[in-house]
């Protein structure tokens, strides 16, 4: 059975949703250190965890029988700037009891990693799978930190470790929560909402992004690769870069009243500004037929089939 840990994050709820299709709800149980609204427990299993209490965690590993672990639970980019000390409790201490855990248990184990475990000295156009990571935010630290000590706990005890670093991620139906790559997800809503969006970076910052459902595929499909096509255990994965401009000018065929205004954030800009600007994901889709099925206008046309276009100015006038 599967345990996804920070279940009801950005990313958490849409994976489930995958896994319980394909291997059963009562299969897939989501956990995480919030209390969820009552939907989240009508489409299954829902354990309250708390990554930093070893033993708990342990017992529900033992107890529900679980063989697979999807590590979600962290503090994304901006926001672990803004409380480093829990970010480094989450994001390295919950770690290392997860690795400890599948490691004793022989779960196999899928941690993401990030375009944000690149930094300013590591090649930015493109970023290959390889090369230095010397990141500048506590995220990005302990991201590397994840990689390194997830290809150790492999090489050394065998762990069936597997990783794959996102681009900013997104999504119509769940909210981001890191902060720095969000403004990609807020434009669709703003839009349709007051048609005014007001964006934290300058309009020619270029970061990967990736729809959600391809992030999600791609995940599923390197947790159920064999293992002996992956000569890697970290992989860069890809689909698009696009600058907030080049968005603006796609959402406003939908939204043509849409007004962007720029109000840099001085530490989000700076955060964006030592992140890749390209993805290099060749290994991937070399390793195990890795290719994304949404580009910038295809993940347009699907955020606003969610959302809904007609903006409420449009309806009034
Ligand atoms: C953030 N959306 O902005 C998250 C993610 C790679 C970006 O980590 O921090």
């Amino acid at each position: 059975r599967v345990l996804i840990t920070g279940g009801l994050g950005q990313l958490g709820v849409g994976l489930a949703k995958l896994l319980r299709k394909r291997f059963g709800k009562n299969n897939v149980i989501l956990s995480d250190i919030r209390k969820p609204a009552d939907n989240v427990f009508y489409s299954g299993p829902f354990i309250f965890a708390d990554i930093l209490d070893y033993k708990n965690l342990r017992e529900i590993v033992v107890n529900n029988r679980i063989t697979w672990l999807f590590h979600y639970s962290a503090l994304l980019s901006a926001v672990g700037e803004a409380n480093v000390p829990l970010a480094r409790a989450v994001n390295i201490t919950g770690l290392h009891n997860v690795l400890d855990i599948a490691a004793e248990h022989n779960l196999r184990l899928f941690v993401p990693s990030t375009i944000g475990a690149f930094g300013p000295t590591s090649p930015r156009d493109p970023t290959p799978d390889i090369c230095i990571q010397r990141p500048r935010t506590i995220y990005g630290v302990s991201k590397v930190h994840a990689e390194l000590m997830g290809e150790y706990y492999h090489y050394r005890y065998g762990l069936d470790f597997r990783c794959l670093r996102y681009p900013g991620i997104i999504s119509a139906d769940s909210q981001p929560g890191g902060g720095t790559t969000d403004y990609a997800v807020k434009i669709f809503h703003d839009a349709i909402k007051s048609g005014k969006f007001k964006c934290y970076l300058r309009p020619d910052t270029r970061l990967p992004m990736m729809y959600i459902d391809d992030c999600l595929k791609a995940t599923l499909e390197v947790m159920e690769a064999p293992a002996e096509a992956l000569t890697m255990r970290t992989y860069n994965i890809n689909a698009m870069s696009f600058t907030p401009e080049e968005l603006a000018q796609e959402v406003q065929k939908y939204v043509p009243e849409l007004q962007v205004t720029y109000n840099v954030d001085q530490v989000r800009q700076a955060i964006a500004d030592s992140w890749p600007m390209n993805f290099d994901d060749s290994n991937a889709r070399r390793d195990w037929g890795w290719k994304h099925d949404y580009d910038l206008p295809e993940l347009v046309t699907t955020m606003f089939s969610y959302l809904g276009s007609d903006s409420r100015i449009a309806q009034a006038n």
